[in-house]
């Protein structure tokens, strides 16, 4: 115990060595559009090349440095231009130093005593994100994800209307009502069975051809729930659906919850950056109305996951009263400085990732007017690739995008002519996968695809990474001609 338990020094030199190596095979080879996306290996493979085991004795610094190596290497590149398969992608420097800074520091934004700086980012990033929102006032805590985010909302809108329920849990309560559109994401139905709702009480909204919730269509499952005899509680618009990307009309959902009465939580999570852009906004106008948002940055501004704001319109103090429980050895309220900054009770949480720093860092980089740039030039991205897919023979839209996910198959040259055969859209289902798995195995790029309700596989292509440039589009939608024209 004389000496310290870690060598000071070697660590110092290793971590030189990993820094170089992030630079060069994760941050410039990530971003480098002459290299693979992906290096595809199977399972067994892999655990073999990994050499997975842990032993009793450590390894040498430079098995460690190839180990470092190896996981950026056999990793997926999703900072790669040709890197389109989520609503995430792309590597921003400057958030990238954030994620770095946030690592180092190693604590939890839960009190000002051992977050001083991560607790007053938070804070100024939560009211600039509410500003955008429409609030000049309200609360908010970063949350694992949109999923969580969404979650907090409903937590917090049944302890809004049943205080009680905090204490007494749910024996008591009404049968309670909520409701989504068939759009909706599916962490509503996961917060309701993790809430004890029961996913039966999710009511999901039909919606139009474009996948939009239809509020007439809301307003007659409201009244048919209270007609069986439950509470209508709670109502998520989508503000940017996960696969067709439909921002839901919260104007008039909104005319619907005052009517009844409802919690309105807008989920943002992939479409809240819309807000940034004076061009795009409109998409979400009424969103102010809301009681609550969820609003994922690590999507669309690319400040790397995760990065999701529950935003809350209310500012006395509910977030708090809900999942409060005042822990003495955090909470203590007899310290000597303002204890409000204390704000981890808000959260279910108790360690939490300090995820507002990166997004301080970024902001403060390129302004509210560089993050409005990106969204614009995302859906700019998208307009070029859609008058491409419309131009482009063999390539047909699933419906006209509103924002930035674009939505098509594609139709080798042997069923062209046979869409009228019963057997079609069978063949037509099977395309999308054979296409995605040679450009897997070939490592070229990665796009998603997925079957929608009674529509066959199709590819979802999402835009959000700077860096691609036209000759990316080009080169996508040639690499899907050439991998399915045999098909
Ligand atoms: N809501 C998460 C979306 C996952 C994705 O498609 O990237």
């Amino acid at each position: 115990l004389d000496d310290p338990g870690l060598d000071i020094a070697a660590g110092e030199e290793f971590l030189q060595e990993v820094f170089q190596i992030l630079l060069e095979e994760g941050v410039r080879k990530s971003m480098d559009v002459t290299q693979k996306v992906c290096d595809w290996k199977e399972p067994q493979e892999l655990r073999e090349l990994l050499d997975l085991e842990l032993r009793s004795d450590g390894e040498g610094r430079e098995r460690l440095l190839q180990r470092c190596r190896d996981v950026l290497r056999l990793s997926v590149r999703t900072g790669h231009p040709r890197f389109f398969n989520q609503l995430f992608s792309g590597l921003d420097h400057h958030a990238l130093a954030g994620r770095f800074l946030t690592e180092t520091l190693n604590t939890s934004p839960y009190t000002y005593e051992v977050a001083p700086v991560l607790v007053l980012m938070e804070e100024q990033v939560l009211a600039k994100l509410r500003e955008l929102v429409g609030w000049s006032s309200g609360d908010g805590i970063f949350a694992p994800g949109g999923s969580m985010s969404n979650m907090l909302a409903m937590n917090v809108a049944r302890f809004q209307r049943f205080p009680e329920s905090r204490s007494r849990g749910n024996w008591d309560l009404p049968r309670l009502g909520l409701f989504a559109s068939q759009e909706s994401h599916y962490s509503i139905l996961k917060g309701a069975a993790l809430l004890g709702i029961g996913t039966d009480n999710v009511h999901l909204v039909r919606t139009d051809e474009r996948g939009k919730m239809i509020p007439e269509e809301l307003e007659k499952e409201i009244q048919r729930v209270k007609a069986e005899g439950s509470e209508p509680l709670f109502v998520c618009a989508t503000s940017g659906t996960t696969v067709l990307g439909a921002f839901d009309p919260l104007d008039a959902i909104a005319d619907v919850c005052a009517r009844h009465g409802l919690w309105l939580h807008v989920d943002a999570a992939w479409g809240g950056s819309a807000l940034l852009s004076p061009q795009l906004r409109h998409l979400l106008a009424g969103i102010h109305r809301a009681d609550s948002v969820t609003w994922n940055p690590h999507k669309l501004l690319m400040v790397g996951l995760q990065c999701s704001a529950f935003l809350l319109r209310d500012s006395s103090g509910l977030l708090q009263r809900c999942h409060g429980v005042g822990a003495s050895y955090l909470f203590q309220r007899d310290k000597f400085y303002d204890v409000s900054l204390d704000t981890g009770d808000k959260s279910p949480q108790c360690g939490r990732r300090a995820d507002g720093l990166k997004l301080w860092i970024l902001w403060k980089a390129v302004g509210t007017w560089g993050l409005g740039q990106r969204v614009e030039r995302a859906f700019a991205a998208t307009r070029y690739l859609l008058e491409q897919v419309k131009r482009r023979e063999g390539f047909q839209l699933v419906t006209e995008p509103e924002f930035i996910n674009l939505c098509f198959w594609f139709i080798p040259p042997s069923l062209r002519g046979q869409e009228s055969s019963p057997e079609f859209w069978d063949k037509l289902g099977k395309v999308a996968p054979a296409i995605k798995e040679k450009m897997i195995r070939r490592g070229s790029m990665m796009v998603g695809y997925q079957p929608h309700g009674s529509r066959v596989n199709f590819f979802r292509q999402i835009i959000t990474n700077p860096a691609v440039t036209r000759q990316d589009l080009d080169f996508f939608l040639d690499e899907i001609q050439e991998l399915g024209w045999d098909l």
